[in-house]
């Protein structure tokens, strides 16, 4: 069966989530047509939700004429027409431990910080319903977040597999996209400093 090959990728400039998906492109070295989507604008409300069936980016249009939305299902589709360099696992052992340790990363650290972002930063008012306590709740998640990768990685170097994954796409760009909400790193987290120079170097990692 001849599966429907993507043609274009709708994202927005600085959005993390999209940034999951060029990276997980740029290491399967997919190239593919961009379009964006200015969120800052409110432009995803208008035509993007009405030919997408969502307002959200990342979005993956096929050449049957459908799309394909959420990132970690653009990034599977993605995984199944493009199987090297493996990036979400083997078998169904690793597939497991990867997609876990993607979702702790997710649910625990690139989450609230986004919250921190949406709900603390007046010029988010655009995309959310602001409450400053959901902000100031999630500051405090970040760091337990943080505590979770840095015990990941100071087993054997990477968040999962022991190689790298799509779980360190998920960590890193929720590290990176810290600079938004004004968090450092904590010094004394060695390991993760170490990672982060690491996966940073890694051509892929170019915002
Ligand atoms: N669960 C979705 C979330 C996508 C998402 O929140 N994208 C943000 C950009 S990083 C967005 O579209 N924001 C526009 C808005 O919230 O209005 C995914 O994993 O792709």
């Amino acid at each position: 069966m001849t599966l429907p090959r993507p043609d274009l990728l709708v994202e927005a400039p600085y959005a993390p989530n999209p940034r999951r998906v060029r990276i997980f492109m740029a290491e399967k070295g997919i190239d593919l047509p961009r379009e964006q989507v200015d969120i800052m604008a409110g432009e995803q409300f208008l035509a993007h939700a009405e030919r997408v069936g969502t307002f959200h980016v990342p979005a993956l249009h096929l050449d049957d004429g459908s799309w394909l939305t959420e990132t970690v299902a653009i990034c599977r589709y993605l995984e199944a027409l493009h199987p090297e360099p493996n990036l979400m696992g083997r078998d169904a052992r690793e597939a497991a431990e990867i997609e876990m340790w993607s979702r702790r990363m997710e649910f625990q650290l690139f989450y609230p910080v986004a919250q921190v972002l949406r709900h603390g930063n007046p010029k988010m008012a655009v995309m959310e319903d602001q409450v400053p306590q959901w902000a100031e709740a999630n500051r405090t998640r970040v760091q337990s977040g943080l505590e979770l990768l840095e015990h990941a990685l100071s087993r054997d170097g990477y968040v999962a597999a022991g190689r790298y994954t799509i779980a360190d796409i998920t960590a890193f760009v929720a590290v990176e996209f810290m600079r938004t909400i004004r968090q450092e790193l904590p010094e004394a987290h060695d390991a993760t400093h170490v990672w982060r120079g690491l996966i940073r170097a890694r051509p892929s990692s170019v915002p």
